[in-house]
């Protein structure tokens, strides 16, 4: 056991975790955004409240950056920014769904100009990470049709395909592109790229460079996460996760909030393959903090995936494996639930404290005085949000 312990601290002190700008940005549902005092009105506001999450956890040192949200006129001035405040831009993500023009498709559209458009929008984000150092273009196709029959879905997949391979050739070498998948939403007869097949077929036809993103909140109900992840891992083609929890659809909420034993399950699998880090696998989040305060829900977003991570990396692997092999039922599944049973805060209070940072990075970014700051310090200008 202390040498399991001591394993999990070295590998907790590796791992780290992307955060989304967007999470600093007002958002809400179709029913309301809801403003809050203090929130970011531009990208290099974002990237200071970024800079917060990480300076308290120590364990999210990068950015993802959204395009045209976190578009700025010089972002080789916001790449410096980023380092000035101790944190460097991640995956920058494209947008393909609040023009007009996308209605019935971008990628996938029957329409030449439109999906022309989309593909050079993707080489203004190739041109993004270029200026700021990125490596990731990440792809979520928000491409579908309503109604049987509205599209040939086979053309569809035709289209995508030839779309994707002149995105695909936008990349430099070192660049890689992650496809997201999800299987509803905003279109809901047939989604283009509904799940992980897809996403693996495209990703397959395109090459070395193109891997899957799997956004934990982007599956129907019940559908075991964790063999998605397995499987991916086992055919070299998981590039990330958008971490989120989800009771109903999509909704976005703190990781680990809803179903941490998922969570946990999620990570078991990572830890079994090997490849918490250097295999690839960009660990993000994709959350909205609707109703509570933006950097204490990353924070608090964060500590939940080094909780689960922690726990993962307790699975006695030795016992795991002879239990299984046995054919011990109950011994294989308590190998994994013992070490889900374990409070392992202390843990992660020793690794920060290792590293000089506080037991309690809630704590201290509470008592820090930032929020209050930042509420009286950004009045006047325009929020950022959705759209902006
Ligand atoms: C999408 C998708 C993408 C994210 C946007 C904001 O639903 O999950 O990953 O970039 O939302
Ligand atoms: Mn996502």
């Amino acid at each position: 056991m202390t040498d399991l312990r001591a394993r999990a601290l070295a590998a907790l002190a590796d791992q780290t975790i992307e955060l989304p700008s967007w999470a600093f940005g007002n958002s809400g549902t179709r029913f309301k955004v809801f403003g809050q005092p203090g929130v970011a009105r531009d990208p290099f506001e974002k990237l200071e409240d970024a800079a917060q999450v990480h300076r308290y956890t120590g364990v999210a040192p990068r950015v993802s950056l959204h395009i045209p949200w976190d578009r700025v006129d010089d972002y080789a001035k916001l790449a410096a920014h980023a380092a000035d405040l101790g944190v460097q831009i991640g995956a920058i993500n494209s947008n393909l769904f609040q023009d007009d023009e996308y209605r019935l498709g971008s990628l996938t559209s029957a329409d030449k100009a439109v999906r022309d458009r989309a593909i050079a929008h993707h080489a203004e984000c190739v041109d993004v990470m270029r200026a700021t150092g990125s490596t990731d273009l990440k792809l979520w196709l928000p491409d579908g049709t309503n109604y049987a029959g509205q599209d040939d879905l086979r053309a569809r997949q035709d289209r995508l395909a030839d779309s994707l391979q002149q995105v695909y050739a936008l990349l430099d070498p070192g660049h890689r592109l992650l496809i997201e998948y999800k299987f509803y939403e905003p279109y809901f007869y047939a989604m283009d790229i509904p799940d992980w097949g897809t996403s693996l077929v495209h990703c397959l036809a395109l090459g070395e460079q193109a891997q899957v993103v799997l956004d934990t909140g982007h599956h129907a109900p019940g559908t075991n996460i964790e063999f998605i992840v397995m499987q991916l891992l086992r055919v070299g083609r998981l590039g990330a996760f958008d971490f989120n929890s989800r009771y109903y659809g999509d909704d976005d909420l703190i990781v680990g909030s809803a179903d941490p034993f998922q969570l946990f399950r999620i990570m078991n699998e990572i830890v079994e393959a090997g490849a918490l880090t250097g295999a690839g696998v960009n660990f993000m989040l994709d959350q909205c903090h609707n109703i509570e305060p933006k950097i204490p829900g990353q924070i608090r977003s964060v500590m939940n995936v080094q909780e689960a991570t922690a726990k993962a990396l307790l699975v006695d692997r030795d016992a795991l494996h002879a239990a299984q092999t046995s054919g011990d039922v109950l011994a294989a599944h308590g190998a994994l639930t013992d070490a889900f049973s374990t409070d392992v805060r202390p843990l992660l209070a020793e690794l920060r404290e290792s590293r000089g940072l506080d037991a309690d990075p809630y704590g201290a970014y509470a008592r820090s005085g930032n929020q209050e700051r930042i509420a009286g310090e950004r009045v006047g200008g325009r929020q950022a949000g959705w759209g902006a």
